[in-house]
């Protein structure tokens, strides 16, 4: 007989991300009447070795269908998967990993293996009728995490001059989730008023994670734009509000010269790790990401060196959300911390066993939407059951950024009295 939790059906929809791009939206049904449904996102920035997306090529939607994907996933994986309990969560991603034989999922789609495993778990804990967030880590007092807001878009994301792809304001010093959004949403507009009144108009269009993308040159310039923007809220850049960037510098990196493109200038990477150390002098940053290309864990760990006692340095394309990669590279000492994107290694198993290496070699775990993101609240509940204490998940503008920030308000809400805000908690020291 069949069991309440036993999967009853596995279908795949066309969807699309919010830069227009299709995806794959997986919808797990139980017996017991459970539904999940997940939608893969997808990234610009992408690491060399993530997950591969499975995309059609050819004419139609510009080369990025996915009907072989959907395919894949209708033919291949839902037969496997009837019949299967739902709370079997690391037995089926196996399964998905064995179904595609690859290492890569180059033969099932990353964004099908991504979609399917988080539906799973979603139709597990609808069919328990508890919370994602409860069912994925069962906290006894649930941690908000404290966002990365990325109010100042470049590089990959935005078409303006600025380099470093990502400009983040953080809101530690607030006592509550709830009170950290709306002070990050007043410095937004705030910044909005400033842009607008400096550089036009045409200055507050907005990048793909929902950031301004201003006509500006250089970083110092956006991180004066956000001080300024924090002050003219009525808040004190540091203690109230701090700063992080991704500077996704595998995108800067020129190997044939050993060089990164910088305003400009070409720099080797003992000069660009002289260029964060004056900015971490000069500014109150706390946080960032992907400072030198996804090759050179060395640069990695002698930017933590340097700045890692006061300043969260993060690997993203460095670890590509990869188990097996974070164990070669931690014995390096690379990062204090460790970006968690789970379609960069396309299963929920795999991304949870990496947030446990990072945790038990003393590393913070960020969650993190793409760039291409949807609507699917996904990685709030998964911070929230991962006490990882940080999330990134872009400016608190468009609706598949706001979805995120909406569930952790209501996860807030929900456990009101109990639940704690991370704060300053995640750095390894306040910025006053
Ligand atoms: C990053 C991400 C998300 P993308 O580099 O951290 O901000 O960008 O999804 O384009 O890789
Ligand atoms: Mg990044």
């Amino acid at each position: 007989m069949a069991g309440d939790f036993d999967i009853s059906s596995v279908r795949g929809l066309l969807a699309l991300d919010s830069r227009g791009n299709p995806t794959i939206k997986a919808v797990v049904a139980t017996e017991g009447g459970g539904l999940g449904v997940a939608l893969a996102p997808s990234g610009a920035s992408r690491g060399e070795k993530e997950a591969v997306e499975l995309r059609d090529g050819g004419r139609k939607w510009r080369g990025k269908g996915v009907s072989l994907a959907l395919a894949r996933l209708e033919h291949v994986v839902a037969p496997r998967l009837v019949g299967v309990d739902s709370r079997r969560q690391s037995y089926i991603d196996y399964m998905l990993e064995a179904i595609d034989g690859r290492g890569n999922f180059s033969f099932l789609g990353g964004n099908v293996a991504t979609a399917v495993s988080i539906a799973v778990a979603k139709a597990a804990a609808d069919t328990a009728g508890i919370p994602l967030y409860t069912y994925l880590g069962s906290p006894a007092t649930p941690v908000l995490p404290t966002p990365l807001m990325n109010i100042i878009n470049g590089g990959a994301h935005a078409g303006n001059d600025l380099d470093i792809q990502e400009f983040m304001i953080v809101p530690t010093g607030f006592d509550s989730f709830t009170e950290a959004l709306r002070a990050s949403v007043e410095v937004y507009q705030s910044l909005k008023s400033i842009l607008k009144e400096k550089y036009g108009a045409l200055a507050v269009n907005v990048g793909d994670e929902g950031g301004f993308a201003p006509p500006m040159k250089t970083t110092r310039e956006a991180l004066d734009a956000l001080i300024n923007a924090i002050k003219a809220a009525g808040y004190e850049p540091g203690s109230d509000i701090a700063l992080g960037l991704d500077v996704a510098a595998s995108q800067l990196y020129r190997s044939d010269k050993g060089v990164y493109s910088l305003e400009g200038k070409e720099l080797e990477p003992a000069r660009l790790l002289d260029f964060y150390e004056s900015l971490a002098d000069e500014y109150p940053i706390v946080y960032l990401e992907d400072p030198f290309s996804e090759n050179d864990p060395q640069s990695f760990a002698e930017t933590t060196k340097a700045l890692g006692s006061r300043v969260l340095i993060v690997g993203d394309d460095l670890y590509c959300t990869n188990p097996r990669l974070l164990s070669q590279l931690k014995s390096l000492k690379p990062t204090n911390g460790a970006l968690l994107k789970v379609n960069q290694v396309g299963t929920l198993t795999r991304a949870l066993e990496y947030a446990r290496i990072a945790a038990f070699n003393g590393m913070r775990v960020i969650v993190s939407h793409r760039s291409g993101d949807t609507e699917d609240p996904f990685i709030a509940d998964l911070a929230v059951a991962l006490a990882s204490g940080l999330i990134k998940t872009g400016a608190p503008a468009r609706s598949e950024r706001t979805a995120k920030y909406n569930r952790l308000l209501e996860i807030e809400y929900e456990n009101e009295g109990v639940a704690r805000y991370a704060g300053w908690d995640p750095f390894p020291a306040r910025r006053h």
